[in-house]
Protein backbone atom coordinates (compact mmCIF):
# COMPACT_ATOMS: atom_id res chain seq x y z
CA UNK A 1 0.00 0.00 0.00
CA UNK A 2 2.61 2.48 1.13
CA UNK A 3 4.47 1.79 -2.43
CA UNK A 4 1.37 3.69 -4.03
CA UNK A 5 1.86 6.69 -1.93
CA UNK A 6 3.61 8.78 -5.05
CA UNK A 7 0.91 8.41 -7.46
CA UNK A 8 -1.87 9.33 -4.48
CA UNK A 9 -0.03 12.30 -4.32
CA UNK A 10 0.01 12.66 -7.92
CA UNK A 11 -3.28 12.20 -8.06
CA UNK A 12 -4.10 14.85 -4.87
CA UNK A 13 -1.95 17.54 -6.90
CA UNK A 14 -4.06 16.60 -9.76
CA UNK A 15 -7.39 17.18 -8.11
CA UNK A 16 -6.68 20.54 -6.17
CA UNK A 17 -4.73 22.00 -9.11
CA UNK A 18 -6.73 24.03 -11.54
CA UNK A 19 -4.08 23.01 -14.31
CA UNK A 20 -4.25 19.52 -15.28
CA UNK A 21 -0.83 18.30 -15.61
CA UNK A 22 0.74 15.00 -17.50
CA UNK A 23 1.44 12.12 -14.22
CA UNK A 24 4.82 12.45 -14.44
CA UNK A 25 5.34 15.55 -13.95
CA UNK A 26 2.83 15.60 -10.79
CA UNK A 27 4.85 13.06 -9.51
CA UNK A 28 8.05 15.20 -9.57
CA UNK A 29 5.91 18.15 -7.73
CA UNK A 30 4.97 15.91 -5.20
CA UNK A 31 8.85 15.25 -4.72
CA UNK A 32 8.88 11.61 -6.93
CA UNK A 33 11.15 10.84 -10.01
CA UNK A 34 8.67 9.65 -12.53
CA UNK A 35 10.33 6.57 -12.11
CA UNK A 36 9.90 6.19 -8.72
CA UNK A 37 5.98 7.02 -8.92
CA UNK A 38 5.81 4.15 -11.51
CA UNK A 39 7.80 1.57 -9.51
CA UNK A 40 6.39 2.23 -6.56
CA UNK A 41 8.25 0.37 -3.59
CA UNK A 42 10.18 1.96 0.05
CA UNK A 43 11.94 4.59 -1.75
CA UNK A 44 9.14 6.36 -3.62
CA UNK A 45 7.18 6.18 -0.12
CA UNK A 46 9.57 7.22 1.95
CA UNK A 47 9.75 10.89 -0.55
CA UNK A 48 6.07 11.06 -1.32
CA UNK A 49 4.87 13.40 1.04
CA UNK A 50 7.91 15.70 1.22
CA UNK A 51 6.44 19.21 1.21
CA UNK A 52 7.25 21.56 -2.02
CA UNK A 53 9.30 24.51 -0.85
CA UNK A 54 9.69 27.99 -2.27
CA UNK A 55 13.10 26.33 -3.70
CA UNK A 56 11.38 23.60 -5.46
CA UNK A 57 9.53 26.18 -7.35
CA UNK A 58 11.19 28.51 -8.55
CA UNK A 59 11.81 27.90 -11.85
CA UNK A 60 7.53 27.22 -12.20
CA UNK A 61 6.14 29.96 -14.43
CA UNK A 62 2.22 29.33 -14.18
CA UNK A 63 0.59 32.48 -12.57
CA UNK A 64 0.50 32.74 -8.65
CA UNK A 65 -2.93 33.91 -8.23
CA UNK A 66 -3.19 34.50 -4.19
CA UNK A 67 0.47 35.99 -4.25
CA UNK A 68 2.37 33.48 -1.54
CA UNK A 69 5.15 32.71 -3.86
CA UNK A 70 3.80 29.03 -4.92
CA UNK A 71 2.82 29.74 -8.49
CA UNK A 72 -0.82 27.41 -9.63
CA UNK A 73 1.04 24.46 -10.47
CA UNK A 74 2.63 23.94 -7.22
CA UNK A 75 0.67 25.62 -5.06
CA UNK A 76 -2.42 22.93 -3.09
CA UNK A 77 -4.56 25.80 -3.14
CA UNK A 78 -4.04 28.97 -5.08
CA UNK A 79 -6.94 30.62 -3.72
CA UNK A 80 -5.42 31.22 -0.20
CA UNK A 81 -2.04 32.49 0.57
CA UNK A 82 -1.66 31.00 3.80
CA UNK A 83 -1.69 27.27 1.92
CA UNK A 84 0.30 26.05 -0.12
CA UNK A 85 1.83 22.45 0.40
CA UNK A 86 0.41 19.28 2.28
CA UNK A 87 1.39 19.55 5.49
CA UNK A 88 0.18 21.02 8.88
CA UNK A 89 -0.73 24.34 9.70
CA UNK A 90 0.31 25.16 13.20
CA UNK A 91 -0.57 22.29 15.56
CA UNK A 92 0.95 21.61 18.63
CA UNK A 93 2.46 18.23 18.65
CA UNK A 94 3.54 15.82 21.24
CA UNK A 95 5.39 12.38 20.33
CA UNK A 96 6.40 9.59 22.80
CA UNK A 97 6.05 6.77 20.42
CA UNK A 98 7.93 6.09 16.81
CA UNK A 99 4.69 5.59 15.25
CA UNK A 100 3.15 8.72 15.42
CA UNK A 101 6.15 10.28 14.57
CA UNK A 102 6.20 8.15 11.68
CA UNK A 103 2.80 8.79 10.90
CA UNK A 104 2.57 12.94 11.05
CA UNK A 105 3.54 14.05 7.71
CA UNK A 106 1.31 11.14 5.85
CA UNK A 107 -1.58 11.86 7.82
CA UNK A 108 -1.76 15.72 5.79
CA UNK A 109 -1.63 13.66 2.56
CA UNK A 110 -4.90 15.14 2.06
CA UNK A 111 -4.42 18.36 3.74
CA UNK A 112 -3.32 21.55 2.70
CA UNK A 113 -1.09 23.80 5.20
CA UNK A 114 1.87 25.99 5.61
CA UNK A 115 3.76 23.84 6.76
CA UNK A 116 4.12 25.06 10.84
CA UNK A 117 3.75 23.21 13.99
CA UNK A 118 3.22 24.84 17.81
CA UNK A 119 5.01 23.51 20.11
CA UNK A 120 6.82 19.97 18.90
CA UNK A 121 8.26 17.88 21.47
CA UNK A 122 9.75 14.73 21.03
CA UNK A 123 10.49 12.09 23.56
CA UNK A 124 11.03 8.87 25.37
CA UNK A 125 14.02 6.27 23.86
CA UNK A 126 11.16 4.41 21.75
CA UNK A 127 11.95 7.15 19.05
CA UNK A 128 15.01 6.52 17.01
CA UNK A 129 14.26 8.57 13.84
CA UNK A 130 12.18 11.83 13.06
CA UNK A 131 12.32 10.82 9.00
CA UNK A 132 8.14 11.57 9.95
CA UNK A 133 9.38 15.14 10.81
CA UNK A 134 10.02 16.42 7.11
CA UNK A 135 6.92 18.38 6.16
CA UNK A 136 7.72 20.71 9.03
CA UNK A 137 8.77 24.29 7.95
CA UNK A 138 8.50 26.19 10.61
CA UNK A 139 7.82 25.88 14.59
CA UNK A 140 6.13 28.59 16.15
CA UNK A 141 6.51 27.39 19.54
CA UNK A 142 9.61 25.39 21.53
CA UNK A 143 11.06 22.47 19.73
CA UNK A 144 12.49 19.43 21.98
CA UNK A 145 13.98 16.48 21.43
CA UNK A 146 15.39 14.58 24.70
CA UNK A 147 16.07 11.42 26.31
CA UNK A 148 15.93 9.84 22.75
CA UNK A 149 17.70 6.99 20.98
CA UNK A 150 17.97 8.61 17.79
CA UNK A 151 21.27 8.96 16.29
CA UNK A 152 20.94 11.06 13.03
CA UNK A 153 18.69 14.22 13.23
CA UNK A 154 18.86 14.36 9.04
CA UNK A 155 15.32 14.75 8.06
CA UNK A 156 14.24 18.36 9.33
CA UNK A 157 16.00 19.46 6.55
CA UNK A 158 12.58 21.71 5.53
CA UNK A 159 12.85 23.45 8.74
CA UNK A 160 13.89 27.24 8.60
CA UNK A 161 12.83 29.17 11.64
CA UNK A 162 11.98 28.37 15.53
CA UNK A 163 10.19 31.01 16.95
CA UNK A 164 10.59 29.47 20.52
CA UNK A 165 13.13 27.65 22.36
CA UNK A 166 15.13 24.29 20.86
CA UNK A 167 16.16 21.81 23.27
CA UNK A 168 18.50 18.73 22.61
CA UNK A 169 18.76 17.14 25.61
CA UNK A 170 20.05 13.42 27.05
CA UNK A 171 20.06 12.23 23.45
CA UNK A 172 22.44 9.68 24.54
CA UNK A 173 23.26 8.24 20.57
CA UNK A 174 22.71 11.77 18.88
CA UNK A 175 26.01 11.96 16.20
CA UNK A 176 24.82 14.34 13.85
CA UNK A 177 22.65 17.36 13.69
CA UNK A 178 22.27 17.81 9.58
CA UNK A 179 18.27 18.36 9.63
CA UNK A 180 19.22 21.67 10.89
CA UNK A 181 20.62 23.03 8.13
CA UNK A 182 18.06 25.02 6.83
CA UNK A 183 17.55 26.76 10.45
CA UNK A 184 18.63 30.28 10.16
CA UNK A 185 16.90 31.62 13.42
CA UNK A 186 15.99 30.90 16.91
CA UNK A 187 13.90 33.25 18.72
CA UNK A 188 13.72 31.32 22.25
CA UNK A 189 16.96 29.48 23.78
CA UNK A 190 19.74 27.37 22.73
CA UNK A 191 20.44 24.31 25.03
CA UNK A 192 22.26 21.28 23.79
CA UNK A 193 22.86 19.51 27.21
CA UNK A 194 24.02 15.80 27.94
CA UNK A 195 24.06 14.64 24.19
CA UNK A 196 26.99 11.73 25.07
CA UNK A 197 27.60 11.06 21.78
CA UNK A 198 27.53 14.11 19.54
CA UNK A 199 30.86 15.42 18.05
CA UNK A 200 30.13 17.96 16.55
CA UNK A 201 27.21 20.91 15.69
CA UNK A 202 28.10 21.26 11.92
CA UNK A 203 23.87 20.77 11.82
CA UNK A 204 23.75 24.55 12.81
CA UNK A 205 25.67 25.89 9.82
CA UNK A 206 23.31 28.30 8.68
CA UNK A 207 22.31 29.56 11.69
CA UNK A 208 22.82 33.23 12.56
CA UNK A 209 20.68 34.22 15.47
CA UNK A 210 19.66 32.99 19.09
CA UNK A 211 17.02 35.02 20.47
CA UNK A 212 17.47 33.59 24.02
CA UNK A 213 20.84 32.10 25.69
CA UNK A 214 23.08 29.57 24.17
CA UNK A 215 23.83 26.49 26.61
CA UNK A 216 26.51 24.25 26.15
CA UNK A 217 26.69 21.35 29.40
CA UNK A 218 27.89 17.96 29.43
CA UNK A 219 28.48 17.34 25.80
CA UNK A 220 31.22 14.50 26.88
CA UNK A 221 32.21 13.73 23.28
CA UNK A 222 32.09 17.53 21.53
CA UNK A 223 35.83 18.45 20.16
CA UNK A 224 34.58 21.79 18.42
CA UNK A 225 31.42 23.81 17.91
CA UNK A 226 32.36 24.77 14.14
CA UNK A 227 28.95 24.12 13.14
CA UNK A 228 28.19 28.08 14.47
CA UNK A 229 30.50 29.68 12.53
CA UNK A 230 27.06 31.84 11.18
CA UNK A 231 26.52 32.70 14.49
CA UNK A 232 26.62 36.42 15.46
CA UNK A 233 24.50 37.05 18.05
CA UNK A 234 23.21 35.79 21.28
CA UNK A 235 20.15 37.16 23.06
CA UNK A 236 20.86 35.91 26.74
CA UNK A 237 23.79 34.23 28.34
CA UNK A 238 26.65 31.79 26.69
CA UNK A 239 27.48 29.03 28.80
CA UNK A 240 29.77 26.53 27.84
CA UNK A 241 30.16 24.12 30.56
CA UNK A 242 31.96 21.18 31.16
CA UNK A 243 32.15 19.41 27.68
CA UNK A 244 35.65 17.56 28.34
CA UNK A 245 36.74 17.12 24.77
CA UNK A 246 36.16 20.38 23.39
CA UNK A 247 39.30 22.02 22.06
CA UNK A 248 38.98 25.32 20.52
CA UNK A 249 36.14 27.38 20.14
CA UNK A 250 37.00 28.46 16.80
CA UNK A 251 33.32 28.03 15.18
CA UNK A 252 32.22 30.91 17.35
CA UNK A 253 34.72 33.44 15.61
CA UNK A 254 31.96 35.76 14.34
CA UNK A 255 30.20 36.43 17.22
CA UNK A 256 29.94 39.66 17.99
CA UNK A 257 27.63 40.09 21.27
CA UNK A 258 26.34 37.93 24.27
CA UNK A 259 23.23 39.46 25.92
CA UNK A 260 23.94 38.43 29.20
CA UNK A 261 26.56 36.66 30.93
CA UNK A 262 29.71 34.66 29.81
CA UNK A 263 30.50 31.68 31.26
CA UNK A 264 33.62 29.08 29.89
CA UNK A 265 33.77 26.62 32.98
CA UNK A 266 35.48 23.33 33.91
CA UNK A 267 36.23 22.53 29.75
CA UNK A 268 38.99 19.92 30.74
CA UNK A 269 40.42 19.79 27.14
CA UNK A 270 39.58 23.47 26.21
CA UNK A 271 43.04 24.94 24.91
CA UNK A 272 41.93 27.38 22.53
CA UNK A 273 39.66 30.19 23.27
CA UNK A 274 40.70 32.76 20.13
CA UNK A 275 37.51 32.38 18.80
CA UNK A 276 36.12 34.74 21.36
CA UNK A 277 38.50 37.59 20.38
CA UNK A 278 35.96 39.03 17.88
CA UNK A 279 33.17 39.80 20.34
CA UNK A 280 32.25 43.28 20.51
CA UNK A 281 29.89 43.13 23.89
CA UNK A 282 29.24 40.86 26.65
CA UNK A 283 25.72 42.42 28.57
CA UNK A 284 25.96 40.66 31.95
CA UNK A 285 29.89 39.72 32.94
CA UNK A 286 32.40 36.88 32.67
CA UNK A 287 33.52 33.87 34.26
CA UNK A 288 36.21 31.76 33.18
CA UNK A 289 36.80 28.97 36.01
CA UNK A 290 38.54 25.51 35.97
CA UNK A 291 39.54 24.86 32.09
CA UNK A 292 42.68 22.90 33.80
CA UNK A 293 44.18 23.30 29.71
CA UNK A 294 43.37 26.68 29.25
CA UNK A 295 46.40 29.27 29.75
CA UNK A 296 45.93 31.85 32.51
CA UNK A 297 47.72 34.62 29.80
CA UNK A 298 45.43 33.43 26.96
CA UNK A 299 42.23 33.91 29.11
CA UNK A 300 43.83 37.32 29.57
CA UNK A 301 43.86 38.36 25.94
CA UNK A 302 40.50 37.15 25.65
CA UNK A 303 39.12 39.31 28.29
CA UNK A 304 41.24 42.24 26.76
CA UNK A 305 39.90 41.31 23.12
CA UNK A 306 36.51 41.93 24.13
CA UNK A 307 35.68 45.89 23.43
CA UNK A 308 32.93 46.04 26.42
CA UNK A 309 32.14 43.95 29.54
CA UNK A 310 29.25 45.25 31.30
CA UNK A 311 29.43 43.82 34.77
CA UNK A 312 31.74 41.59 37.00
CA UNK A 313 35.01 39.44 35.73
CA UNK A 314 35.41 36.22 37.57
CA UNK A 315 38.42 34.43 36.35
CA UNK A 316 40.04 31.76 38.37
CA UNK A 317 41.58 28.24 38.07
CA UNK A 318 42.39 27.74 34.61
CA UNK A 319 45.47 26.41 33.47
CA UNK A 320 47.76 23.63 35.36
CA1 LIG B 1 -0.05 30.56 -5.02
CA1 LIG C 1 -1.70 29.12 -1.76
Amino acid sequence: MLGNVCCQKAKLWGRHSTVLLPLGLLAVLAGCSPEMAESGGVEAAYEADAPVLPSDVADHTSLDADNDGFPQDADCDDADPHAYLWGPSGQDVTWTSQSDVDAFCASFADSCGDGTVGRLDVSGVAISHLSGLRCVREVRGALSIRDTSVVHIDRLSALQRVDGHVDLRRNAQLTTLEGFSSLTSIGGHLSLDENSALTNVDGFSSLARVGGYLHLDENGALTNVDGLASLTSVGGFLHVDENNALMNLDGLADLVSVGGHLHLAYNRSLRDVAGLHGLVSVGDGLTIQGNSNLSPEDVETLVDAIEAIDGAITVQDNGN
